[in-house]
């Protein structure tokens, strides 16, 4: 039988008879050497009592409120190994603050750039797994350092969830961290889902691989992104237009076009049907005030619209759609795209967006189904048109240039039928575009 071991409190200096404010052990525990086992409190300071053994946690002689001195028995330790040296005792400032941790988990998302980032900012921390030992110690051994357990302990970190990066499976401080980032970013905005993060894979185990950062675009629009699917209920509804009228009609324009120096694409018949929608369904030009409990109801029409750069996806914002001729819409699309292509985009040009475009149809694909660009309600996605047998009424069949749509939206603030009674009213607008004028 193994030797029994005593886990006593250690002489601390001139502190005596000293109130115990955490246990963190438990019997059946498998305990490393200067793994904590009780916090004390004094008015000067916290401290983490280390054991000076390795072994099993057969019993515990000491719980929360008891106040202890030099001598008392915390535990007995049936022993793997013995340690020769005393154990130090950690006397700690006062930890940082949740605001601290946070400000510096989030300090690469510092640089001001959109509305959403502001956002993302202001983010809590989602409600993370109890720090009361007792209730959560799992079976799972955690190797982590005093220091380790109290940072993550003062931050509401269960280390059960954290993913060791260190030798032999040490938790270290920066996978502490890791965890808060990966929390921060599944944030939703209220409600508690909590995604633990994902484990790391050492993918050049199974082949060659190449490791490539992502760009400060990418990282940015990928946390927006992220929030906005999993803060909002999505739908999505789908739909299709006949847009071979207006196929005519936007040709027939071409060579005005040219003349006026613009190219006039699909999108922006789309952005004003968008518009005409709009003002139809004015729900759909709202947005969820930040308690979730009202709406906001925009009187104004910025279209955002997709742009892939090089960098990644930006939405600059199209303003008083519903003022502009085609031909202005086209011109300032243009220029816009490419400002965002050579990464000139100013925060302004995209923020204050009402609904948001994306368009694929230049690339192809039959259909596809957006993410909503909180806080904005509904997103309209735009696929690839194709020729098609139309049927019709008498029996016979004609060609039409049918476009593709999916609708998006917020399902707390838009019912479905009202999704599939904007689609329609989209497509009839879109199939005959001079119903814009109505
Ligand atoms: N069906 C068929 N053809 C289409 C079409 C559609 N729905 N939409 C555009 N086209 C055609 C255009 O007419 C143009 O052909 P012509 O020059 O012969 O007229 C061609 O496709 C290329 O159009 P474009 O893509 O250059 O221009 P656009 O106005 O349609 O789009 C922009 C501009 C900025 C939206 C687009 O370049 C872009 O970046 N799209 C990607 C958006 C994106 O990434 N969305 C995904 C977001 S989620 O990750």
């Amino acid at each position: 039988m193994s030797e029994l071991l005593t886990i006593t409190l250690p002489a601390l200096g001139d502190f005596d008879d000293i109130e115990i404010i955490e246990v963190l052990i438990v019997p059946g525990d498998v305990i490393e050497a200067e793994d904590s086992t009780i916090i004390l409190e004094s008015d000067k300071a916290t401290m983490e009592i280390p054991s000076p053994y390795s072994g099993k946690v057969v019993s515990v002689h000491v719980k929360v409120g008891e106040r202890i001195s030099e001598g008392t028995i915390i535990a007995k330790v049936e022993a793997i190994e013995a340690i020769k040296e005393e154990p130090v005792v950690e006397q700690k400032e006062a930890a940082p603050t949740i605001a601290e941790t946070v400000a510096e988990s989030t300090a690469e998302l510092k640089v001001a750039d959109t509305e959403s980032l502001v956002e993302q900012k202001k983010t809590k921390l989602p409600p993370m797994a109890s720090v009361n030992h007792e209730e959560h110690h799992s079976n799972k051994f955690i190797h982590a350092s005093p220091s380790i357990r109290r940072y993550a302990r003062e931050l509401g970190v269960n280390l059960d969830l954290v993913i060791a990066t260190g030798a032999k499976g040490r938790i270290l401080k920066e996978d502490v961290k890791a965890f808060i980032k990966g929390s921060l970013a599944a944030a939703p905005t209220s409600g508690g889902i909590s995604v633990s993060a994902m484990p790391t894979i050492d993918f050049s185990k199974f082949g060659e691989v190449e490791v490539e950062p992502l760009s400060r675009i990418q990282k940015l629009s990928g946390a927006h992104l992220h929030r906005s699917w999993v803060s909002v209920p999505h739908v999505t509804q789908f739909d299709e237009a006949d847009i071979t009228e207006l196929e005519a009609f936007r040709k027939s324009l071409k060579s005005e076009a040219e003349k006026k120096g613009v190219r006039l694409t699909p999108l922006v018949f789309m952005m004003k049907a968008v518009v005409a929608a709009l003002q139809a369904f004015p729900r759909f030009n709202a947005s969820l005030d930040s308690s979730g409990e009202r709406l906001i109801l925009k009187k104004y029409f910025h279209i955002g619209v997709a742009v892939d750069t090089p960098n990644g996806l930006m939405v600059p914002v199209i303003r008083d759609v519903d003022k502009k001729g085609l031909y202005d819409l086209a011109a300032e699309l243009a220029t816009t795209a490419q400002r965002a292509r050579d990464g000139k985009l100013l925060p302004f040009d995209m923020q204050g967006g009402c609904f948001t475009i994306s368009s694929l149809g230049g690339i192809g694909g039959t259909n596809f189904t957006p993410i909503v660009n909180a806080p904005e309600v509904a997103i309209l996605g735009v696929a690839k048109a194709k020729m098609q047998p139309v049927y019709q009424p008498d029996g016979s069949f004609i060609a039409a240039l049918v476009l593709p749509l999916a609708l998006s939206y917020d399902h707390r603030v838009i019912d479905g039928a009202q999704g599939a009674r904007f689609t329609s009213f989209l497509s009839q607008v879109i199939t005959d575009i001079r119903r814009v004028l109505l």
